[in-house]
């Protein structure tokens, strides 16, 4: 295993930006907009509006050996499709019995959480919650509030992305919109 120098990444908590600048990727609505349950209103946006950025992911990259501890930074835009709020596509880790940590860092998040033989949970996220990710808990997080929702994460180097299996199936629960409030519902495709 390379010995790698230590080193301090200073993150901005309003917008998840690392200084220095570590790798960023984006998720547009044209990379998810199947998974949102108003598909004909995810089609509707893209034509007539654009492709609007819904999440930013500033990361610090290690290499995938064991003792590892990449982490990164997500910042999802406030916003919804059709009333469900913007959220990440969420994944397994393809390593399922690797856990991870959140912890918010500006606006109001919910971690939406389920396991393959159908338990589900929803914590609600603000600036300062620590929030566990059990071992074999698929993880999504929804942006519940008016502003950006930031929140740090730290994983295992050899955890992985199993992004597969959310989007041939859907996650259990949505949050959705109503009357002013962030409702938990079930998600009518859902599988089993
Ligand atoms: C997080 C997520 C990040 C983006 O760092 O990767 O919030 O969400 P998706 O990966 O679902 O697009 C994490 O859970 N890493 O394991
Ligand atoms: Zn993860």
């Amino acid at each position: 295993m390379k010995l790698i120098q230590p080193f301090v990444t200073e993150v901005n908590f309003e917008s998840g930006v690392f200084t220095p600048r570590r790798g960023v990727y984006q998720r547009r609505l044209s990379d998810m907009a199947g998974m949102y349950a108003d598909r004909e209103e995810a089609a509707r946006i893209l034509a007539e509006e654009g492709d609007r950025l819904i999440y930013e992911v500033h990361i610090v990259q290690l290499p995938a050996e064991e003792g590892q501890i990449p982490h990164g930074a997500t910042r999802i835009l406030a916003g919804n499709i059709g009333g469900e709020f913007h959220m990440t596509k969420g994944h397994y880790h393809a390593r399922r019995e690797q856990g991870e940590v959140y912890f918010g860092l500006s606006g109001r998040g919910m971690l939406l959480l389920e396991t393959v033989d159908g338990k589900t949970s929803e914590l609600e996220m603000v600036a300062g919650s620590a929030a566990y990710v059990p071992p074999f808990w698929a993880h999504r997080t929804v942006n519940i509030g008016a502003e950006d929702f930031v929140f740090f994460s730290v994983w295992e180097a050899r955890a992985g992305h199993d992004y597969g299996t959310i989007e041939r199936d859907g996650f259990r629960k949505l949050v959705m919109l109503r009357d002013g409030w962030a409702v938990v519902v079930d998600n009518p495709k859902a599988a089993g």
